[in-house]
């Protein structure tokens, strides 16, 4: 494929800079870890995007996850623009939003009643202050590399972002709020359970991705998040699932279906908006009737259950209701994670795919990489290299070696493998020093 240089997006960058905060958004966004101006992008059809500078490119970011059937699918257009005619907001209940919740109850295993946010921060912010509040206790276990949004006590030691930017925090959050955030090691049950030995009568929740998608994607041990389960009953504390990205984008009802392992709280975000922002967090009807206006536990917001948002979500989960979207999104997956380390061995490069499903990640680490410690031991400036060779061939990818890549319903076997020989090139052509 033969490409226009990069100058208009190097200008639009520019232009960015000067009004927003690196020029983007969202940090990882900025390309800062693997160098050159992110594609400025217009559109999206299926599994295409096109740039300011009419590249296409296969698009493996995905939104950072919720566009798992991809870009403009027929039934969410469909419903977006039935919903645009009939209102955008309206600071009053939906039968929309309730038809929503119902689909979520139905599917996720753990969640009796749910409540709509309009983010993952969001969503486990206030899973935090209902697991403290239904406590009584004020602690919180979280795991390094582990990222939860970015309010202030779950920044500390944080993936996705805080991570790519190498951060160990970020200033403005006070000491005395992430005090009482206890950070351990993902894939260790043994730290947690020393964290229960320590200070167990004082903690909330635990509070995990079941499956680390902001280290990269790193998969649970086997038994693990049954061994989180387990501790968090004996101690009295709640099990909380950040399923922003694993839920309904690894399985229909999430990861707690998958490994079978119920959390007593759960947050969503992404897939369940379909590309438009949204979050939710639910659980028992015990734990999220404590919310207000049932029940004590504070938590609001003006566009919560946003109707352009519930529509494009709700037309999402209808059309992954029959599971049949799962095993497409599999062997797409695997398919894709077999081309990468066919390209790595040909070129005599160690490489470490870790996927669960349509999420994965290449690490230029001879394995295994179970935590974020080994995560970082990857080789982050070929991951670098290679994503300039990736992107030059027409791939988005995520820009950093601590996000998620994604595939949806729109890539098809012809796609995928295209994305695995675009990655077969950009390592060629990085097998020399980085
Ligand atoms: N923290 C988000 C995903 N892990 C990044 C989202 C974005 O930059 O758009």
């Amino acid at each position: 494929m033969t490409r226009a240089p990069r100058q208009a997006a190097a200008a639009a960058l520019a232009a960015a800079r000067r009004v927003i905060p690196g020029g983007v958004n969202s940090p990882v966004r900025a390309f800062g870890a693997v160098g050159g101006a992110p594609p400025f992008l217009v559109r999206g059809r299926g599994a295409e995007l096109i740039d300011t500078e009419g590249h296409s490119l296969i698009d493996c970011v995905l939104a950072y996850g919720p566009l798992i059937l991809g870009h403009g699918h027929p039934a969410v257009t469909r419903a977006l623009r039935g919903q645009l005619l009939r209102g955008t907001a309206f600071g009053g209940p939906t039968e929309a939003e309730t038809r929503l919740a119902e689909r979520i109850v139905a599917a996720v295993p753990s969640v009796e009643m749910v409540r709509l946010v309009n983010s993952g921060t969001e969503a486990t912010m206030s899973a935090v202050r209902l697991a403290r509040a239904a406590t009584g206790r004020e602690k919180i276990v979280k795991f390094d590399g582990g990222y939860h949004g970015h309010s202030d006590g779950l920044l500390a030691a944080a993936g996705s972002g805080v991570a790519t930017l190498g951060l160990p925090g970020s200033p403005g959050v006070p000491a005395g709020t992430v005090a009482d955030t206890i950070v351990v090691p993902f894939n260790d049950l043994k730290a947690v359970e020393g964290a229960f030995e320590a200070q167990g009568e004082r903690i909330a929740a635990v509070l995990v991705e079941p499956v680390a998608g902001n280290m990269g994607v790193v998969p649970p041990r086997a038994g693990y998040l049954a061994g989180l389960r387990a501790l968090t009953l004996r101690w009295g504390a709640l099990l909380v699932f950040d399923e922003v990205m694993t839920g309904f984008r690894v399985a229909w009802g999430g990861a707690q279906a998958l490994f079978g392992v119920r959390p007593d709280l759960t947050c969503l975000g992404k897939v369940i908006g379909g590309g438009l922002p949204v979050g939710a967090y639910g659980g028992s009807r015990a734990l999220m009737e404590q919310v207000a206006p049932a029940g004590p536990v504070y938590q609001a917001g003006t566009l919560s259950g946003n109707p352009l948002a519930v529509a494009a979500g709700l037309a999402t989960l209808e059309a992954l209701a029959d599971g049949r979207a799962y095993a497409a999104l599999e062997a797409a997956g695997a398919r894709l994670e077999r081309g990468l380390r066919e390209a790595a061995a040909a070129a005599g490069i160690a490489l470490t795919v870790n996927r669960v499903g349509s999420m994965l990640t290449p690490f230029f680490h001879p394995g295994p990489v179970e935590d974020y410690a080994q995560a970082r031991r990857a080789d982050r400036a070929r991951f670098a290299q290679v994503h300039r060779g990736w992107l030059a061939a027409g791939v988005f990818w995520p820009p950093s070696q601590f996000e998620a890549g994604f595939l949806s319903t729109a890539h098809d076997a012809a796609t995928v493998d295209r994305v695995a020989a675009a990655f077969a090139t950009a390592l060629g052509a990085a097998a020399g020093p980085p």
